[in-house]
């Protein structure tokens, strides 16, 4: 069975608390729980981590290179200031998805450039929370073999 390291990054702990306008209703505990429920239908393993420390999240990705086939990362803004994330992210073998919660190119122009896509097998932005579970059913295909 295929290991998905879920990683979300700075904020996102505030999920369904402030702005639910962009963000949505959801809190980052439905998001996991949505999660856990498909990946369990999909025959996934799923595990969970957030984090608001940049060396916090580069030591998940480390230890995903031991233990994980994918990850699905929402770097949040440390998807537009993080060249450290992105070298991380090179050093995992296994599939990588990029997702944000927004359609980020519909929003300000310092979010329209990511450093994390130039690795991601798949960038998925705009499908609200959506967005995780979609890009769990990709990892089906990614991790397959
Ligand atoms: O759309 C996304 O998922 C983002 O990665 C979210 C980041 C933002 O900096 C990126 O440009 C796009 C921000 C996450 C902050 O999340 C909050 C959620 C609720 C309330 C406040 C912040």
């Amino acid at each position: 069975m295929a290991h998905i390291q879920i990683i979300n990054g700075p904020n996102l702990n505030l999920l369904g608390k402030r702005q639910p306008e962009i963000y949505g209703a959801e809190t980052l505990a439905d998001v996991e729980a949505n999660c856990a429920a498909l990946a369990q239908e999909l025959g996934l393993e799923v595990s969970f981590f957030q984090s608001n420390h940049e060396g916090a999240i580069i030591e998940c990705i480390h230890a995903a290179r031991e233990n994980a086939q994918g990850i699905v990362i929402n770097p949040a803004a440390y998807t537009h200031t993080s060249v450290a994330i992105l070298d991380a992210l090179n050093a995992f073998d296994g599939a990588v998805i990029e997702v944000h919660i927004s359609n980020v190119h519909k929003r300000e122009s310092f979010r329209h450039h990511s450093y994390v896509s130039g690795r991601a097998d798949a960038v998925i932005a705009g499908l609200g929370t959506e967005g995780y579970q979609a890009a769990l059913r990709r990892m089906v295909t990614l991790t397959a073999g």
